[in-house]
């Protein structure tokens, strides 16, 4: 099992814990900040690393998810990592076969059709032999961290895993994966019950590996209205936090769960009562409405516009000031509301994580 490939205790001692205390609803000496994408193509030590390279070999190779891990960390005071990988290992693991394509983005060589395909995937996923590969980056890069900030851990949510095995990748209309939910809804519960047992597996087993704390990406969900949310997303989000955290302690463990949930406004209240220490906010949420909806519940995470990074770094600084002064710098980390792009300046990406430090030092300061 992945316990045995380095024992826990030998980490390195945490240095900078303001991620982990704002998670748990604290207000540390600054607002904690990290950026979603924030390994990524935007670098160009990470285009090299990549360069010529198949993007899951990558993924499967401990050494290259480490570097591209610590990458952001050797230019930017980020105050948190996110381990290299990609949500769509899951279905790897579950038998589909996925390529990344230049240009094109995920492409499934035979994406699900119809219910009777599901039984083409693997009725029981063996986590630690299928994703061993995971577990082994993240315990690498704990240890080659060096305490400097706490590990991520990640996975895609059931349905945002579903659109991709049935769409067979990205998509606009998502009207593929939706087509199950109103023609196919048992079926489409069957495989959000499949995801979500292997998901289980996968985040105890990352923490077990090392990761300081996880985030659910329901990147899809804004692409359901409201009931359908409440009725094939929702569910599965809670049953995760929940399965998970019951799984940790049993072995004395507990790491804050961050939610994400794109677009998905109209459930802020459910999401921030999903058993989620923290919820993370794409940019379409007022930070003071967020707040007033969500109470003393949960952390939030975000939720600038990414595209805010293509203005003028004084003009950064000003939205983050606001974005401060909205969300308050209690139980709060600075994100972005989605992940950076490819075409972001670095200095950018500095002068957007400088801004949060520098502002919530002086309204803590208050
Ligand atoms: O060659 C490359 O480097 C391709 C770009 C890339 C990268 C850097 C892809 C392809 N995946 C990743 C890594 C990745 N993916 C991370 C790493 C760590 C970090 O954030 O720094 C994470 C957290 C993900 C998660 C992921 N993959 C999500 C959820 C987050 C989100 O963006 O909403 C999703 C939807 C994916 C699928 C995916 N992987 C890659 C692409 C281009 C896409 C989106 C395709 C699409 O739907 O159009």
């Amino acid at each position: 099992s992945n316990n045995d490939f380095i024992l826990p205790k030998d980490f390195p001692e945490l240095k900078n814990d303001t991620f982990l205390r704002a998670a748990r609803g604290e207000e540390p000496e600054h607002v904690p900040v990290w950026c979603m994408r924030q390994a990524g193509r935007y670098l160009p030590e990470f285009r090299e690393i990549r360069a010529g390279k198949d993007f899951f070999d990558t993924c499967r190779s401990p050494e290259n998810c480490c570097e591209l891990t610590l990458q952001p960390l050797r230019r930017f005071p980020f105050d948190a990592s996110i381990i290299f990988s990609d949500i769509l290992v899951i279905p790897q693991a579950m038998g589909m076969e996925v390529q990344m394509l230049t240009g094109k983005g995920p492409t499934f060589t035979d994406p699900l059709k119809e219910p009777e395909d599901l039984q083409r995937l693997r009725a029981k996923v063996d986590v630690n032999k299928e994703l061993d590969y995971v577990f082994k980056a993240i315990t690498l890069t704990r240890h080659k961290i060096e305490g400097k900030v706490p590990l991520i851990g990640f996975t895609g949510a059931p349905w945002t895993l579903m659109s991709y095995m049935i769409e067979g990748g990205g998509s606009t209309t998502h009207s593929k994966a939706k087509r199950w939910l109103y023609r196919h809804p048992d079926s489409s519960h069957m495989l959000l019950k499949m995801l979500a047992d292997v998901i289980v597996e996968y985040l105890v087993g990352q923490v077990a590996a090392g990761a300081q704390a996880l985030q659910v990406f329901e990147s899809h969900a804004g692409i359901l209205g409201p009931v359908e949310f409440r009725e094939f997303s929702l569910p599965y989000l809670r049953d995760i936090a929940r399965r998970v955290k019951d799984r940790l302690k049993e072995k004395g463990q507990d790491v804050p769960m961050i939610v994400f949930a794109k677009d998905a406004h109209y459930a802020l209240e459910e999401l921030s009562e999903s058993h989620y220490e923290v919820v993370s906010l794409d940019w379409t949420i007022d930070p003071r409405s967020a707040r007033e909806r969500t109470g003393e519940k949960v952390s939030l995470q975000g939720n600038m516009d990414p595209c805010a990074l293509y203005a003028p770094k004084e003009q950064i600084s000003d939205i983050v000031r606001k974005m401060l002064e909205g969300f308050g710098t209690r139980g709060y980390i600075a994100n972005l509301g989605h992940g950076l792009y490819p075409d972001m300046d670095p200095e950018n990406v500095g002068a957007f994580v400088d801004a949060v430090h520098q502002h919530s030092k002086l309204l803590i300061k208050q």
